[in-house]
Parts: structure tokens; sequence; C-alpha cells
């Protein structure tokens, strides 16, 4: 019964979100600041400036706008280099398999995503030209738990939002579906949402739904 899906793309197409948190965990390093896996999930959806707002909050220090932007590029620059090791392994068979069948019965399918970095990981994991409609963190001004990013991808199918399913790991994700008019499936750390309609345990349960 849905026309379309939007998958956030870190934590639910891949596991990127890892790197970020191993990424994010040497700036805080460096830096002196205590950041540990509990922290890491709060930055789940939300821009990469929001996110060292929210690893500075335990430093002593007061930074500048400069210098939290020379942060912020630090951090991505690390990520990056993890990113670089990707290829069309890091993509699950679950995944891919899934994809695959819920194109075939005539489910447009589109990436929503706060990350910058978006087209990039689609490359390097093969799945460069393979969706619909692709909307990442360039296109935005608001991420996430603004709709923006989901309204942009379901605009770009042609499709109303009370006819997409959005697919989200994080509660900044969920929210923003929620938001936007859209029915939201909540798989890993959201998937105990209670703003989330599915809850998935794994990735083709969506089969079942659509
Ligand atoms: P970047 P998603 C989000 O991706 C990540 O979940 C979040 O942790 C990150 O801060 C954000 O992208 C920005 O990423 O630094 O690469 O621009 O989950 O919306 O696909
Ligand atoms: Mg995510």
């Amino acid at each position: 019964h849905y026309q379309g899906i939007i998958f956030d793309l870190d934590g639910v197409i891949c596991h990127t979100d890892a790197y970020h948190y191993l990424a994010w965990k040497k700036l805080a390093d460096r830096l002196g600041v205590y950041f540990d896996k509990q922290i890491n999930n709060r930055l789940r959806g939300i821009s990469r400036m929001e996110s060292l707002d929210i690893i500075l909050e335990n430093s002593k220090n007061v930074y500048t706008d400069a210098e939290k932007h020379e942060f912020a590029e630090e951090k991505n620059e690390y990520y990056r280099q993890l990113l670089v090791q990707m290829s069309p392994a890091d993509l699950s068979a679950d995944v891919k398999n899934t994809l695959d069948i819920l194109r075939k019965i005539g489910c447009k399918l589109a990436i929503g995503s706060s990350s910058k970095n978006a087209r990039y990981i689609l490359e390097r994991i093969g799945l460069g030209h393979y969706f619909d409609a692709v909307v990442d963190g360039n296109e935005i001004q608001h991420s996430k738990p603004d709709p923006e990013v989901f309204l942009l991808a379901a605009q770009r199918l042609g499709i109303v939002s009370s006819s997409c399913l959005v697919v989200e790991d994080a509660a900044a994700g969920i929210e923003a579906a929620v938001r936007g008019g859209f029915d939201a499936a909540g798989l890993g750390d959201a998937r105990v949402s209670p703003f989330a309609k599915y809850h998935l345990i794994q990735f083709d349960e969506l089969i079942d739904i659509i």
C-alpha cells in the first residue's frame, strides 16, 4: 500500500555509523573530551555541526566558530579515510536482495540522508545509480528532526508523504518522518521508538509491510 520508500543511509542501508563513532572518538581524544557510544547514539541522523556541539558539551573550553569548523573538517577527514576502504562487500545480501524485490514489485526507492558524504558512500557500496532519488545533507537547510530531507525526496519521487514509508535507525529521523506526514519503520536504535508504525528486526521484513 506504499508507492515509495525513503531510506535513511547511515545505520539503515550500511553501517557507516561505526565509522562516525571512530572518527568523532579520534577528534574527542585529541581535544581531551570524554566521548562514548552512548553519546554517539545521540548523533544519529543529525548534522555534522550539531553533532560537534553535542560532543563539546563535555568540554571545559569554549571554542570560536572558526575553531569549530576546523574540528568538524578534521573529523570529516578521519571519516573519509575510513570510507575509502568501503566496497560493495559492505552492502549486506539482506539489504540488496530486499531492495531488488521492492523495486521489482514497482516500489519507487529513494535515499533521505543528513550526510554530505551520502553520494560518495552510495558509490563505494555499488549503489551510485540505483535509487530513483537521492537527497542528502548538501541540499537541505534543516537536518532531521526537521522533515525537509524526506519531503524533498518524496517530491522528487512524485509521491505524497501519506503514500511513502520512511525507514530510519535514529530517533531524530523517526520524528522527521512523522512531522512530514510519513509512516515510519524503525530499525536498530530506533526500533523501539513509540512513534514508528513498524518495528523491524530485519531489513527484509519490509517486504511484508509493502
Ligand atoms: P556528514 P543519515 C547522518 O546520516 C548520520 O547519521 C549522522 O551521524 C551524521 O552526523 C550526519 O549524517 C552528517 O554526516 O558528516 O557525513 O555530513 O543517518 O541521515 O544517513
Ligand atoms: Mg541513520
